[in-house]
């Protein structure tokens, strides 16, 4: 059933504007809405939507209330990096609430390692003051000079540490957060261990905005390593990334903090669509990169490792090339080749994304049965290239299909939209036949709605549907995303 909602009249956005001050409700036309409208990817669905930025729990608490009296659909944003349409609204019938003005750090304790803040604390600034006490953010992506903490945290953001710090399911200790009704659940402990009853903070973090919003975090943070080693390697196979990284952790176990790889498609693209990108640390180009980074406390210690990890990989013949970092600006340009693979390769032209979990062994048969596709229905003559890259150790591919041409170049709208049909449904049913999943870290949001019932058991999904009733009753948060309504 489609639940309707209210147009937005002149008394609501009075009322809007008498909660958080006339300067922080903005208003389509000259108050520069766009770029919550318009996300990461340039997708703009709804340009005509208000924007309206709380600046404390209560004044999220009144808005939505408010919009919830009225029937009003809102759409909470933080950083709006987001890559699957979950944090723009749909319709101009709904608003965006930008938790971008929660955003100070209240507490960070040293002893415990925890720290307190508002959703609306960017990534960087976070880790930035993490490091001051020699502490670390536990999640690092390539987003984090924009992405807001309380994005993150309704994401459940994988990124590049994942495999040494674990989800955000476990690092997260507490939650403050703001249900549909207006009701404030602070869930805001900073214990490590807290079995009273059900942890319903859980079922916010990866909640997509869906179920509340999240306007504070109290997060674990890791102690800060002293001594970090990265290194970029040159591989012929995914079948040697694979078995580098299984070496790998028998050699550095207990230090290794990222292993991420890239083939040479997607390191080309970017190379060849953004200047500043590169070049590579190699006489010649390698079918496969693996990116691998440890870190720890004694240096000495880790390079002996690594050294021996490396000796190891050259006498079982699985390493080409490689290059280690020998100071802080080698190592920064190492990981921007990785981090910034998803800007170089957006400025080709447009994206299709697909952020897929498979079993190792079939990681790469995906970006291979893809580009056979595609080749084989002409794609690959009008420019079309698959690429795939993303983190090996948690078994997460990132399949990027680039195309020369965006939306608004001429015949652009055509050729995409007969490249879509061709790629999807095709690329989700692959997945799902080998068992993966088709969201590893970046979420439904409104991309995969359609494709969430088939994902997930149908008493699963009931489930789901049973919770988001519970607490979202009219169905006011971010309409339109996660759930089809
Ligand atoms: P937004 O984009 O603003 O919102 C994302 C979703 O969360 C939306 O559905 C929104 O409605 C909801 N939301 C936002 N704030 C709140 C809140 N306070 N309460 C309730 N709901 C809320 N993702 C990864 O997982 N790993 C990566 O390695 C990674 N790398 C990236 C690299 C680049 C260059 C880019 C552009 C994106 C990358 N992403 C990655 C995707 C994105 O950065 C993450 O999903 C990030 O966590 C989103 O944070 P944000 O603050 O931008 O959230
Ligand atoms: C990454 O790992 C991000 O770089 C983005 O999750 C992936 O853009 C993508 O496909
Ligand atoms: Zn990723």
């Amino acid at each position: 059933m489609r639940r309707s909602y209210s147009s937005i009249q002149k008394t609501d956005l009075l009322k809007l504007a008498s909660i958080v001050g006339k300067s922080n409700l903005l208003l389509p036309g000259g108050d520069g809405t766009e770029r919550y409208t318009t996300d990461w990817l340039g997708n703009n669905p709804s340009p005509l939507s208000s924007v309206v930025r709380p600046g404390d729990t209560r004044e999220v608490s009144e808005v939505l209330k408010y919009c919830n009296f009225r029937g009003i659909g809102v759409v909470p944003q933080a950083g709006n990096t987001g890559l699957v349409r979950g944090g723009v609204p749909s319709e101009s019938s709904q608003i965006v609430l930008s938790v971008e003005r929660l955003n100070s750090i209240s507490h960070i304790d040293e002893e415990s390692g925890v720290v307190v803040c508002g959703a609306g604390v960017v990534l960087q600034t976070l880790d930035e003051a993490l490091k001051e006490k020699g502490l670390m953010a536990p999640l690092d992506l390539g987003a984090k000079g924009s992405c807001m903490i309380g994005g993150n945290v309704s994401t459940n953001a994988g990124g590049l540490r994942l495999l040494r710090y674990g989800s955000l399911h476990g690092s997260v200790l507490g939650l403050e957060v703001v249900l549909a009704n207006g009701t404030v659940l602070n869930m805001m402990t900073t214990l490590r261990k807290d079995n009273v009853g059900f942890d319903v903070k859980q079922i916010f973090i990866g909640g997509e905005g869906a179920l509340g919003v999240i306007t504070a975090v109290s997060l674990l943070a890791a102690p800060r390593p002293t001594t970090v080693n990265v290194s970029m390697l040159g591989v012929r196979s995914f079948e040697n990334c694979r078995r580098l990284l299984r070496l790998a952790r028998q050699k550095c176990g207990e230090i290794i903090s990222a292993v991420e790889f890239s083939d040479t498609q997607a390191l080309g693209l970017a190379m060849g669509a953004m200047a500043g990108f590169g070049p590579l640390p190699f006489q010649s180009p390698h079918p496969f990169y693996l990116f691998l980074e440890t870190s720890g406390s004694h240096s000495s210690h880790d390079q002996e490792k690594l050294m021996g990890f490396l000796e190891a990989a050259q006498s079982a013949g699985l390493l080409e090339d490689g290059v280690i970092a020998g100071d802080v600006r080698q190592a920064r340009s190492i990981w921007r080749l990785r981090e910034d693979l998803p800007v170089g390769i957006a400025k080709r032209g447009k994206v299709f994304k697909y952020d897929v979990s498979l079993a190792l062994p079939r990681m790469y048969s995906f970006v291979e049965a893809t580009r056979e596709r595609l080749s084989n229905l002409g794609w690959d003559a009008k420019g079309v290239i698959p690429v795939g890259y993303g983190h090996l150790g948690d078994g997460n591919l990132h399949l990027n299909v680039s195309t020369p041409l965006s939306i608004s170049m001429p015949g652009g709208q055509a050729f995409l939209s007969a490249l879509e049909r061709d790629i999807e449904p095709w690329v989700y049913e692959w997945t799902l036949k080998e068992g993966g999943s088709i969201s590893a870290e970046h979420g439904i949001g409104r991309d995969k709605v359609e494709w969430l019932p088939r994902a997930k058991p149908e008493a699963v999904v009931l489930a789901m549907r049973g919770i988001k009733e519970l607490l979202d009753p009219k169905g006011i948060m971010n309409p339109g995303k996660v759930l089809s309504s």
